[in-house]
């Protein structure tokens, strides 16, 4: 008789365990770097430009220097003397430290003092004159463009005019044939405004460089230690195993922290040259305007359809404003992101998509904000387009997404763009959505409150998301593969730690990555301690961003349990005194094929491992496994919200929001919906945020993946910004309303109701009469 654990009852693979991390965090006892005080820090403030583009005719810093209980002021002419003026950013491009020549957005970083305290270094930076001379402005792309523009980065030798890109991808001598058949052409153009991940916690490092030790302990906020690690090693020319990178816990990332930011090379710099910790922790104001932002792109497309409804190409132009330094994070080889993963819920034979990069005198960034690089661009705008299409045609809307999917049988599919998605059921999660919200009922509801002037509105969006970089053939950051990799150890007690390079900022890794364990190796989750965010302790890995860490962290913890297990068998043969071949495995449990009730625990092995190995066995039960995914993996979602809009006002409110996510196995049921509700509400207070029904019958496992699961953590945040949107639209439909640009406050809801017409987002300004 099988004698398995009952795995939900371990913890392991779909138990919808309490996060671990929560018993820390809500007894107030999380451990964040401004927890951290080191013996002797002094403290880091950064003085910020007022200007958005302006020349610099001197830095006086006389007078800072002069206040009592500063140690340093640092200039970008002192940075530059080591070579530290400026540093590379990871779309190859050069990003300033502290300004030298000019400032190029508002709130650049222009010097920084360290001081006893975190005030007098702010009264000092108030101390610090500089004589700026103004520049013309630039805000936008076209005005980038635009004859006769200011060239923002006249610091790069060989650059003329504001563009940083042009790129295209795809087929363009097809679509254009596709576009000569078509019986209809739809278009929509839009912009995608410029948002902030806005993290509680706002970016800080505290760096403490050791003389006597020449080593170099940083603690930041960072989604990706190692990656900063290598940055450090490179840029500063440190070497690279004096470096100790500790990311301690992280009051939510959303993408914020990824990237590499002057207060962190400073405060850096100012230890090494002060021979004493120096914490430098950023306020919100300093957050919002100057960390790495997310979208700023404006998207025209064109679809070419027939008549009966089928999609038979698209056509798609990115003007995107990187801001003043192209730093966005992601794949080298990619250089709007993964922009072109639009369309990829549909079966769209070609499709080509030109792109163009401009500087602008704004914070640069690019970071995406809980999307794998853009790609909730690339949703928003598949979803609205296929609106737009569907009303063009006469079509209903679920039914003309229905016609155009890629079909179940159709798997792996190769998108327009060129990827491949692996798996996936969206008729059924459009099936699953449109019952849960009652789709016939209430267009029926909707037609009627329409004749006593109320508006409602349904909004639809799908979205299939490429989450998980590598593999290490296609992906890498600066030349830098991206694969990841787990260790675990086991003690002889058959306790055990996990450890990865990936780095959880409220995602739950260390409940999730210990289900795993549990799955392959029948420890109880409990027993599995989850480490992460220290290089000196943590195997390599590229960080957590792109909802990668499941895909492939997580795949390293299933396979490195998987070795594991391989050798607990070896022991369990040596203990059972049979061979390998007559053991068999059942969660948690060895057993002799023939007489299954001779077994050994998976603990028992463990203290064999230590206490009775056979005859030229390596001694322990810990290993290593580094994990190349083979592919990306394609989680499908489908979100349907159904609004109200108050024509008088334009306020509009969600009456009902559904999800029906298909992220393959779910690991841990309660996480996954955390994550999904999390990213339909992002920023807006509880007040704003719809009670969301959530459905998870629709699962198809990832099928490269170790367990099958995909990723899931910024699913909803790509997904569900189309619904809503859509939802308002419909709403408005027959007012021959196309597009209002997000966000959609009241007064542009108004505007387009009132006068029938679009509303552009498009700074600087829009006509208001
Ligand atoms: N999970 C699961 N089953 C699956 C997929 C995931 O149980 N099939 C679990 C995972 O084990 C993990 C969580 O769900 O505990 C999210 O997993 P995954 O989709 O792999 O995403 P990452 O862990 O890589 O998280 C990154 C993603 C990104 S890129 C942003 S941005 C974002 C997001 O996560 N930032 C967040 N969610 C966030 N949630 C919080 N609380 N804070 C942030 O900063
Ligand atoms: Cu794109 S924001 Mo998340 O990938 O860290």
């Amino acid at each position: 008789m099988s004698q398995a654990l009952d795995e939900i009852k371990i913890g392991g693979l779909g138990a919808s365990r309490k996060r671990v991390e929560d018993n820390r965090f809500i007894r107030g006892k999380g451990n964040y770097t401004d927890d951290i005080t080191l013996p002797g820090m002094l403290h880091m403030e950064i003085l910020r430009s007022p200007m958005a583009h302006a020349r610099i005719k001197s830095i006086d810093t006389s007078k800072a220097w002069d206040i009592p209980g500063v140690h340093l002021v640092l200039t970008g002419e002192m940075m530059a003397t080591r070579n530290l003026a400026w540093m590379p950013t990871l779309s190859y491009d050069t990003q300033a430290v502290l300004a030298t020549d000019k400032v190029r957005f508002q709130g650049q970083e222009v010097a920084c003092v360290i001081a006893d305290d975190p005030y007098i270094a702010k009264d000092a930076c108030e101390a610090i004159d500089v004589d700026y001379e103004p520049l013309p402005v630039i805000v936008n792309p076209e005005q980038a463009v635009a004859e006769g523009a200011p060239v923002i980065r006249d610091d790069k030798e060989n650059q003329r005019d504001n563009v940083i890109f042009d790129w295209e991808v795809g087929d363009g001598g097809g679509t254009h044939r596709a576009f000569e058949q078509a019986d209809v052409i739809s278009r929509l153009k839009l912009h995608y405004p410029r948002s902030h991940p806005s993290p509680i916690e706002c970016c800080g490092s505290i760096a403490d460089f050791n003389r006597a030790t020449s080593k170099l302990t940083v603690y930041m906020t960072t989604q990706a230690p190692h990656i900063i690690r290598a940055a450090v090693a490179l840029v500063a020319e440190l070497p690279e195993h004096m470096i100790r990178i500790i990311s301690p816990d992280i009051g939510g990332g959303f993408g914020n922290k990824v990237p590499v930011y002057p207060g962190y090379v400073c405060s850096i710099l100012a230890s090494i040259l002060l021979e004493r910790p120096v914490k430098w922790i950023e306020d919100k104001t300093g957050n919002l305007i100057s960390t790495g932002f997310a979208r700023d792109i404006y998207l025209d497309g064109q679809m070419a359809l027939r008549q009966d409804g089928k999609i038979l190409a698209v056509r798609m132009h990115c003007d995107s404003d990187h801001g003043a330094f192209f730093s966005d994070a992601q794949p080298s080889k990619f250089k709007i992101g993964l922009l072109h993963s639009a369309f990829a819920s549909y079966d769209i034979p070609v499709a080509h998509l030109t792109a163009r990069g401009t500087y602008s005198n704004k914070a640069p960034g690019g970071v995406a904000y809980r999307c794998s690089f853009r790609v909730t661009e690339a949703m928003f705008f598949q979803e609205r387009m296929v609106q737009a299409a569907a009303d063009d045609l006469g079509i209903d809307q679920a039914e003309f997404r229905r016609m155009n999917f890629v079909r179940d049988e159709a798997f792996p599919h190769r998108t327009p763009f060129g990827f491949l998605t692996d798996s996936g059921q969206y008729a059924k999660c459009l099936d699953v959505g449109l019952k849960a919200i009652g789709y016939e009922d209430f267009r029926r509801e909707q037609a009627e409150a329409r004749k006593r002037g109320r508006l409602l509105g349904l909004g639809i969006s799908t979205m299939t998301e490429p989450l998980g970089a590598g593999n290490s053939r296609e992906y890498d950051i600066l030349g830098i593969k991206m694969f990841d990799s787990a260790e675990l150890k086991v003690h002889m007690t058959g306790k055990a730690i996990v450890r990865t390079g990936a780095r959880t900022q409220g995602q739950g890794h260390e409940t999730t990555w210990a289900q795993i364990v549990s799955h392959e190796l029948g420890i109880p989750a409990e027993d599995v301690v989850v480490e992460e965010g220290d290089t000196d302790t943590a195997p390599f890995g590229m960080g957590t961003y792109a909802s990668r860490s499941t895909p492939v962290a997580g795949a390293a913890v299933a396979m490195v349990s998987r070795k594991i297990r391989a050798k607990a068998r070896k022991l369990a043969a040596h203990l059972l005194e049979v061979s390998e071949e007559d053991v068999e495995w059942e969660l948690g449990r060895f057993y002799v094929r023939s007489a299954p009730d001779r077994g050994v625990t998976i603990q028992e092995c463990a203290m064999a491992a230590y206490s009775n190995m056979p005859d030229g066995m390596e001694p322990g039960l810990e290993n290593t496994a580094f994990y190349d995914p083979p592919n990306l993996t394609w989680p499908f979602a489908v979100y349907i919200a159904t609004v109200e809009v108050d024509p008088e006002t334009g306020v509009w409110d969600v009456l009902k929001l559904v999800a029906v996510d298909d992220c393959g196995v779910r690991i841990n049921p309660m996480i996954v919906e955390g994550q999904i509700m999390g990213g339909l509400t992002v920023l807006p207070s509880a007040w704003e945020t719809p009670g969301f029904e959530l459905h998870s019958e629709v699962v198809t496992p990832c099928p490269h993946h170790p367990i099958g699961a995909k990723g899931i953590g910024e699913c909803a945040a790509v997904g569900g910004p189309a619904a809503y949107v859509n939802a308002v639209m419909d709403a408005l439909s027959g007012t021959g309303v196309r597009n209002i640009d997000m966000p959609l406050l009241p007064d542009r809801v108004w505007e387009a109701i009132t006068y029938r017409r679009d509303v552009s987002g498009v700074p600087p300004v829009r006509s208001d009469d």
